[in-house]
């Protein structure tokens, strides 16, 4: 539901604000939350203004504490290296006057926090910019590292769990609550055929051979904040799924995201393929930071992360068009399809590469 610009004004007045702000604009292109830019009557970005997809995010409380949490833990590791710039390294949620760290407006929950000067992201990286961003995120887990366990809760339960997503997948083409299982049975097929080559992290798990760490669980290019003038990494962003879970998801992620030569929902499937360089400079910088944690079976496993990551894409877009498009925003009726299949391209892609990707990895074994 769109909220007119007095509206968002009571939301923004329930937050301890030090600025004079009158409105609120679309910033990104997440598809879950909301995501604003809050200005002052020259223009000039304050804060930035999200709502919470409660649907999604069902336990609102929880989420705002790991968040609160992990900016708290991160914030007094960079103050122990004595690093400088702090409040553009790590995100400042705002108190609600109440000293809350949302508010819940009788329909939707929101949160502010401040916007980084002099920052921007980026939807295409090149591997320049991939290497930062792998040590960004290696960084970010290794700083999370020493969070006793049970510390942070699973905002989404069994997120990235192939073998849950495996059961909601099996669940929509056996339902077919919206009538499009025929018209995807190929790609059914396909799913169905790598099903039991991609759930290896929940067999290791079982067997006591993998554990659990914490995660991003969201490593898209677009999710890393880099200084506008010098290109370096500044922060990681979007906390919201920073969960334990297992090691593959931000190495994945990342190289489905950047190293995809083609966006996410191509049309044009000759665009979409892997490019290696990026998927070489992210695994470098990534193992700069996370070498000194990840075990061999993890460090051995990190090229699957991109196929396992991609291959679960594609089985949740397919599960949401099964569906009927009941999860992730849509701006075409057949924008999951759309994604679905792009995403099942660069899988294609990557398992091409596979081979290619493990020898590279022998440097670290
Ligand atoms: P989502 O992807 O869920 O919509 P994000 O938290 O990733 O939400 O924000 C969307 C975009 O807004 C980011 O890619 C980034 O460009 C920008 N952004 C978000 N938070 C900040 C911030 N605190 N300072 C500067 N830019 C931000
Ligand atoms: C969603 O909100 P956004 O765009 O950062 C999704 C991720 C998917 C991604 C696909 C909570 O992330 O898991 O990988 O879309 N987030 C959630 O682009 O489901
Ligand atoms: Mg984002």
């Amino acid at each position: 539901m769109a909220k007119t610009n007095e509206q968002i004004r009571n939301i923004l007045a329930q937050f301890q604000l030090s600025e004079k702000v009158i409105a609120a604009e679309p910033f990104g292109n997440g598809h879950i939350n909301d995501t604003l830019k809050v200005i002052d009557e020259q223009g000039k970005i304050h804060y930035v203004l999200q709502r919470v997809n409660h649907q999604i995010f069902t336990n609102v409380d929880m989420l705002q504490r790991n968040i609160e949490i992990v900016t708290t833990h991160i914030r007094k590791k960079l103050e122990a290296r004595g690093e400088a710039d702090i409040d553009r390294k790590v995100l400042t949620f705002l108190p609600t006057r109440d000293g809350k760290n949302y508010y819940f407006d009788g329909d939707s929950y929101w949160r502010v926090s401040l916007f980084i000067p002099r920052s921007k992201s980026y939807e295409e990286v090149t591997p320049e910019l991939s290497f930062e961003a792998g040590r960004a995120f290696g960084d970010f887990q290794t700083m999370l590292s020493d969070l006793p366990e049970g510390t942070l809760g699973e905002t989404i339960p069994d997120f990235h769990n192939m073998e849950f997503r495996l059961r909601q997948f099996q669940e929509a083409v056996t339902t077919d609550p919206a009538g499009r299982a025929e018209e995807v049975k190929p790609l059914i097929e396909e799913i169905d055929r790598r099903a039991e080559a991609m759930c290896v992290q929940e067999r290791l798990y079982r067997a006591g051979k993998l554990r659990k760490r914490v995660n991003h669980c969201d490593t898209k290019a677009n999710n890393i904040l880099f200084d506008a003038d010098s290109d370096k990494v500044l922060c990681v962003i979007d906390l919201d799924t920073v969960m334990p879970g297992f090691v593959l998801s931000d190495i994945g992620d990342f190289i489905r995201t950047g190293a995809n030569t083609g966006a996410e929902d191509d049309e044009n499937l000759d665009r979409v393929g892997v490019n290696m360089e990026i998927f070489e400079a992210y695994t470098k910088g990534y193992m700069e930071k996370a070498k000194a944690f990840l075990t061999p079976t993890e460090i051995q496993l990190l090229p699957y992360g991109g196929r396992l990551l991609t291959y679960m894409q594609t089985v949740r877009f397919l599960t949401d068009y099964l569906n009927g498009d009941t999860y992730y925003k849509i701006h075409s009726p057949k924008h999951n399809l759309v994604r679905t299949k792009a995403q099942f391209k660069l899988l294609q892609s990557l398992e091409e590469r596979a081979e290619e990707m493990d020898r590279f990895m022998e440097q670290w074994l």
